[in-house]
């Protein structure tokens, strides 16, 4: 076996071996080359290499998101590791398992005048779980701070950053290893004893009882649980569409339902306990109402954190949500009430009128999320970008079989195609993504990659802008709001295509989109691109007028 020479980088390869991290996103650079070297020539590492660090970055945390595992980074020396930051921040929020292992300088070579070369320590101070700050030669204590760092990604689901200095001579090999480092497991934490008494009586007792669940794992709830929620009285489900969380009778439109609530309405819904799960809630209209009705307790289930999100959390109940729920749910008793009934009258209503909305709407970006989503086929995977295609989404029963994943931790436009490409590599699953046009071309370098499946799609709604812009508050028809909102364009992703080896279609209309939806989901050797072009000037009329036409 071929091995790098400098101790410290061995150290840091048998360590990860030892770890079961298999994944290596490697990013191009001379410092790195120790690192490089190690795990490329180790057939215990499957290795990806990825030129632009920001891309490789998030195409690692797609991976990691799948897998369920940490995948690790490598990059040199300088800015290189700065462009890891937003995807650092994004696993930071929303807790996937990433290791950046970065190459420095040593310690005497910093801010001497030397070329790529920058404050490496802590750089992510803000928005990482552990930093080891190694020394250049090979230790226990180098070792133990290796071995925190992965135990944390593991046992905390986050990102940690290992920066190893090295001096040159970089590139020699030798063909055994000189270090034996020392494996440190995670010590056990305490189980956390919850109050199961206290919670199973106020359930049993409350009448409004709401679930609201964000951005979710799919498969993570038994579904005899999911069952025992669905049938008691007292309980209304409301999720969000990365939840992941299905039933027939559960909310999956939350702003359908409640935009157009009166105050009235806002008081008769406002649940008495709201117990939330998951990571972060897309629904800006769900966090007003719930911040301002606010519940008399917020009980919020995560092994790790809970955040304040409606200023009124009482309780964080630190497990697995379902664990949580097979602990209560058995001994808990129904109470009665309408609370269910009300929210399924409701949802029923507004059914009825957003389908006689759809079908006397002219094309726009809603009418395409109205021929896209069915279209998907059963048992693939929807990656979905920010801005509004999340937002239209959302407007949707979705099909229970499309498992879905959107960035939600830092909801950045920076890393959606290339988080959905190292999604599709981590699953076995047809992965399509659905992503508007600014999002698409900020990432396009994400399409300079060599691993994209043949079975991967992009479904790119070009509406020649942030269409997202025209739908907030304070849009305003002004050179300035289209040039530095809207930022406005008339780029298509024709050549992009062209130049990556996707197979690129085009639609403009309704028929044209059915039918091109067709092909774009028939097999084929090679991954491909459908552009659907839609009315810049009318998306944002049809969306709010829609919110008007559903009382
Ligand atoms: C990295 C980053 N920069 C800026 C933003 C602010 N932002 C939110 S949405 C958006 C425009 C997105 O436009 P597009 O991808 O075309 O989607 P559309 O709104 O048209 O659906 C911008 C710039 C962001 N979320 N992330």
């Amino acid at each position: 076996m071929t091995y790098p020479k400098i101790p410290l980088a061995q150290s840091i390869i048998e360590i990860c071996r030892a770890k079961g991290i298999t994944n290596i996103v490697i990013s191009p650079g001379s410092r790195n080359a120790p690192l490089t070297i190690g795990f490329a020539n180790n057939p215990a590492f499957t290795c990806y290499s990825i030129a632009d660090e920001r891309c490789a970055a998030f195409f690692g945390m797609g991976i990691a998101q799948q897998i369920q595992k940490p995948v690790a980074l490598v990059c040199t020396s300088g800015s290189a590791l700065l462009n890891y930051y937003p995807a650092v921040a994004e696993a930071f929020y929303s807790q996937v398992p990433l290791i950046i292992i970065s190459a420095d300088r040593p310690h005497d070579k910093i801010d001497i005048g030397d070329g790529q070369t920058i404050r490496q320590e802590n750089v992510y101070a803000n928005h990482i779980l552990y930093s080891a700050n190694l020394l250049e030669e090979a230790s226990e204590e180098n070792d133990r701070k290796i071995n925190e760092a992965i135990n944390i990604a593991i046992n905390k689901k986050g990102p940690v950053h290992i920066n190893a200095p090295f001096e040159e001579p970089l590139y020699e090999t030798v063909g055994e290893l000189s270090v034996e480092p020392q494996i440190f497991e995670h010590g056990a934490e305490e189980a956390s004893q919850e109050d199961v008494a206290r919670y199973i009586e106020k359930w049993s007792s409350s009448k409004k009882k709401l679930i609201l669940v964000g951005v979710n794992d799919p498969d993570s709830i038994d579904s005899v649980i999911i069952q025992q929620l669905a049938e008691d009285p007292s309980v209304v489900v409301m999720t969000e569409t990365p939840s992941n969380f299905y039933h027939p009778t559960f909310i999956s439109n939350i702003d359908t339902i409640i935009t157009p609530f009166t105050h009235e309405d806002f008081e008769e819904w406002r649940p008495e306990i709201l117990l939330t799960f998951g990571g972060m809630i897309v629904s800006k209209r769900v966090k007003a109402w719930l911040r301002k009705y606010k519940p008399k307790e917020h009980w919020h289930i995560d092994k790790l954190r809970a955040y304040d999100t409606f200023g009124a959390l009482t309780n964080h109940i630190v497990a697995e949500p379902n664990i949580f729920f097979q602990q209560i749910l058995p001994y808990t008793t129904q109470t009665e009430s309408n609370y269910r009934q009300m929210a399924q009258d409701l949802s029923a209503y507004r059914k009825i009128k957003h389908t006689a909305y759809l079908a006397k709407i002219p094309f726009s970006d809603f009418k395409a999320f109205d021929s896209i989503l069915p279209a998907l086929p059963d048992d693939s995977q929807l990656q979905i970008s920010n801005s509004s295609a999340i937002r239209y989404a959302q407007l949707f029963e979705n099909k229970a079989e499309v498992e879905v994943f959107c960035n939600r931790g830092t909801s950045g436009i920076d890393g959606s195609t290339s988080t959905a490409i190292g999604a599709a590599v981590g699953s076995s699953k047809e992965t399509i993504l659905i992503t508007g046009d600014i999002g698409f071309f900020y990432d396009s370098n994400a399409l300079w990659n060599n691993y994209i499946p043949k079975n991967f799609k992009i479904i790119l709604i070009n509406n020649r802008g942030g269409g997202i812009f025209r739908i907030l508050p304070g849009h305003d028809e002004t050179p300035v709001f289209n040039t530095f909102f809207e930022t406005t364009h008339n780029l298509t992703a024709e050549h992009l295509a062209k130049m990556y080896g996707f197979k690129y279609q085009t639609a403009s209309n309704e028929e044209e989109l059915k039918s091109e939806l067709q092909v774009l989901m028939q097999e084929d050797d090679g991954p491909k691109l459908l552009e659907v072009f839609t009315p810049m000037l009318e998306n944002d009329k049809i969306l709010l007028q829609y919110f008007k036409e559903l009382v």
